[in-house]
């Protein structure tokens, strides 16, 4: 399947239309405030005036050319002034239940049927099941390490699909690697050993063509892994998931065509980006905590969107945090932080505490501003903008449009109003709109409710360390480049047919995996292995202030890792131990997550003797 090729002439004149719009964060049009029932019109207000304060601080970097005065003014119903409107978190964020959407379902012996179907409302495809009586629509599955799950994907959708088990190590017949796709009526029988550490984990399509599809409008799921040492860990820190540890997934969407995936040539070649940002399928959510320490176990399931993720509390200032684990669980020892990139696919496990913060004020948790890099075209693109050296540093600025909407830029970059980007508002006939990766952007906020009892302290050893193996051979290079329109490795694109990278039986393996500066960046997933990363070099300058070794690395490159991000211009080393349990050969994917890329063949098949 090759539809995605985006021509040449149209690579060439896509500099010209680079989208640096940016996220929306106002009220919409039309829209009134759909206050919940725990929320009093007062509260709202007084919420509203804090993120006004918030804003006004320069809490997002820059300086708001936005009055508090003009905005905190109230305009008569009917006459709100789109323009002077804030960002407002309205919506209680939706956390997983004993059923329905992202419904946690405990695995057992028994095994469980998965149905790929299309729906009326958003999600508009999922992957539903029915279980004593309950129906989940893109279930939280729990499973522990160790357990056999044995799991059937009814398609009955009219067109093929296969489920992809991230990050989990499987064979091939159970990777869901594209090499079978079930077809419309069809059905496949999963059935594997959780080998795993405790995790989260996740489940997605991947049907090559079709993935960036079927995964934006909606059919996936997370997946934790539990054993003794995340037993443990809830022990030490008095952790209970769904109190104090939630899943947050972070994704994008176009608003007011939320089901819709049509992306343009520009979109394949950069990624399809929505303008609304949603956490657990929620637009402007709020949480309500405790003063206290809580865990977040974070997936961005956005098809191209990186996050600069970061907390501030309500004086703007940023506030620092722990990361606790990465794709293939916990950390050997909690890692304060104050921002960490999570690309399209990557999970983090943090902690944030909230018992500096006063019962009655916020937090909120953040997309800073980057530069996003879409550096594929130098020549064209060095014409529109500065280079990426000079503008690493990313400040944002209230920007209002003619259109009334008001929108956060990211100022690194000019302005282009194309049509692309501010067609689609009152028009249904036009594309649907777009903002680009790097705007700087709240995701969700935290609202302080009550008083925060005392708390444990955090322990000093997560995880028993699990040594990383010599390798048992040559350095393997892979270069990530853009040619003839489509986005490569070592200069191929996917083909079924064809197995360039063989790896013996045994061996343990160094990737050198290389970014040209004429490149994006990319989201490079391994399937079937968790990886660490070694080192990063040559990295851009906006990776400096986040670098905590003298090898290079971030925060989020000391766990494992199934998912690591490559910058323009940067190289990173990765050992991987390419040992497995399964019998004969097997095969597996080493592709860009960022689906558009992935979609359009920046995919190679792995043999793995
Ligand atoms: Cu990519």
């Amino acid at each position: 399947m090759d539809t995605l090729h985006v021509s040449e002439t149209i690579a060439a004149t896509m500099s010209m239309r680079y989208n640096y719009a940016s996220i929306v964060i106002s009220d919409r049009t039309g829209e009134t405030p759909a206050l919940n029932g725990k929320n009093t019109y007062q509260d709202h207000r007084r919420a509203r005036r804090r993120v006004l304060r918030f804003l006004a601080g320069g809490a997002l970097g820059g300086a708001l050319p936005l009055s508090l005065g003009a905005a905190d003014r109230q305009a008569a119903p009917g006459t709100l002034d789109y323009c002077t409107t804030p960002a407002r978190f309205d919506q209680p964020l939706r956390l997983p239940g004993r059923e329905g959407l992202q419904g946690i379902l405990r695995m057992n012996a028994d095994a469980i049927a998965l149905d790929a179907v299309t729906r009326s409302s958003v999600p508009g495809l999922a992957l539903t099941a029915r279980v004593a009586g309950r129906e989940y629509i893109d279930p939280t599955l729990i499973a522990n390490r160790g357990d056999v799950l044995r799991i059937r994907l009814r398609n009955t959708l009219s067109e093929p699909t296969v489920i992809h088990w991230h990050g989990l190590t499987v064979d091939t017949a159970n990777d869901g690697n594209g090499d079978t796709l079930i077809g419309a009526d069809g059905a496949f029988d999963y059935g594997f050993t959780v080998r795993n550490r405790a995790g989260l984990y996740w489940y997605h399509p991947h049907p090559h063509g079709a993935t960036a599809a079927q995964v934006y409008r909606g059919m996936f799921g997370l997946l934790f892994v539990e054993d003794e040492e995340e037993l443990a860990l809830r022990r030490a820190l008095e952790i209970v998931p769904g109190e104090n540890e939630l899943p947050l997934v972070l994704h994008d969407r176009r608003s007011g065509v939320p089901d819709r995936y049509a992306p343009s040539e520009s979109d394949l070649m950069h990624g399809w980006y929505g303008d609304e940002s949603l956490v657990n399928f929620t637009a402007r959510p709020y949480l309500d905590v405790d003063a206290k320490r809580y865990r977040f176990r974070v997936l961005n399931a956005s098809n191209a969107r990186i996050y600069r993720i970061g907390v501030r509390d309500e004086r703007g200032g940023a506030q620092p945090f722990t990361l606790i684990g990465t794709d293939g669980g916990l950390l050997e020892a909690p890692r304060t932080v104050t921002e960490i990139f999570v690309a399209p696919a990557e999970r983090v496990d943090i902690l944030v505490d909230f018992s500096g913060i006063a019962v009655g004020g916020f937090a909120l948790l953040e997309s800073r501003a980057f530069d996003p890099m879409h550096t594929e075209m130098p020549a064209a693109a060095g014409a529109a903008k500065p280079s990426t050296q000079e503008h690493g540093r990313a400040d944002t600025q209230q920007h209002v449009h003619s259109d009334g909407q008001q929108h956060l830029h990211s100022d690194t970059h000019e302005h282009v109003h194309s049509e692309h980007v501010h067609g689609a508002r009152g028009d249904p006939s036009a594309p649907p709109v777009s903002a680009s990766d790097g705007a700087a952007h709240a995701v969700l906020q935290f609202n302080v409710r009550r008083r925060g009892l005392a708390q444990p302290p955090l322990p000093s050893r997560l995880s028993q360390p699990i040594p990383v193996a010599d390798a048992t051979g040559d350095e393997r290079p892979l270069r990530l480049g853009f040619a003839k329109g489509r986005w490569r490795i070592n200069d191929r694109v996917y083909d079924m047919n064809a197995t360039p990278i063989v790896v013996a039986k045994n061996a343990v393996e160094t990737w050198l995996i290389r970014n040209y500066h004429a490149s994006m960046p990319h989201a490079m997933h391994l399937h079937g292995f968790q990886f660490r990363v070694l080192e990063r070099e040559t990295s851009p300058d906006q990776l400096g202030p986040l670098v905590v070794d003298a090898r290079g690395r971030v925060a989020t490159d000391l766990g494992w890792k199934d998912t690591v991000l490559v910058w323009p211009g940067e190289s990173i080393r990765l050992r991987i131990d390419f040992r497995h349990p399964f019998a004969g050969d097997q095969i597996y994917l080493i592709h860009c997550h960022n689906l558009e890329h992935e979609d359009g063949g920046m995919m190679l098949r792995v043999k793995v003797g």
